[in-house]
């Protein structure tokens, strides 16, 4: 069984998000996905996400190709998560590019191409502009 892995925040979820996890899927038998935190991406992003970790773990758990789903508490601890959960193959998003080659000691490291036009950012200015 291969297992493939990826992370991310998914907040607003979005066409953009539902495509990677499709093809992040498609690339093995069973999808795991970080995540991440509320805290995190206050320490990252300087704002809270729109919708709550809670939200945000119900709705990407709850995607057809997602197997499992946890919380990301930290981006430094992506080996150890590797590791737990046993992943073949990690996918991130090409804006990542380059970032998580030091993880191919571990295991696989894919970036697949973002799906053009659609962001969180930019959903929220529309919004903001209503
Ligand atoms: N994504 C995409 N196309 C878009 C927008 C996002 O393919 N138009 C992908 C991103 O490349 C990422 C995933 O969807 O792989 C989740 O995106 P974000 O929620 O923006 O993730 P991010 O905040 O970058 O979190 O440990 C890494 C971080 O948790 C990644």
């Amino acid at each position: 069984e291969r297992v493939v892995i990826t992370f991310g925040t998914f907040d607003v979820f979005h066409i953009g998000h539902l495509n990677i996890l499709q093809r992040a899927k498609a690339l093995g038998d069973r999808l795991v996905v970080g995540v991440s935190s509320d805290a995190l991406n206050l320490r990252k992003k300087q704002r809270a996400p729109i919708y709550s970790q809670t939200e945000r773990l119900a709705i990407v758990g709850n995607m057809k190709p997602v197997d499992e789903v946890f919380l990301e508490e930290s981006l430094e601890a992506k080996a150890a998560y590797l590791q737990q959960y046993q992943a073949h193959v990690l996918v991130m998003g090409d804006d990542w590019l380059g970032r998580f080659d030091h993880l191919r000691a571990c295991c696989e490291v894919v970036y697949l191409p973002r799906t053009p036009s659609i962001s969180t950012t930019s959903i929220i200015e529309v919004v903001r502009s209503v």
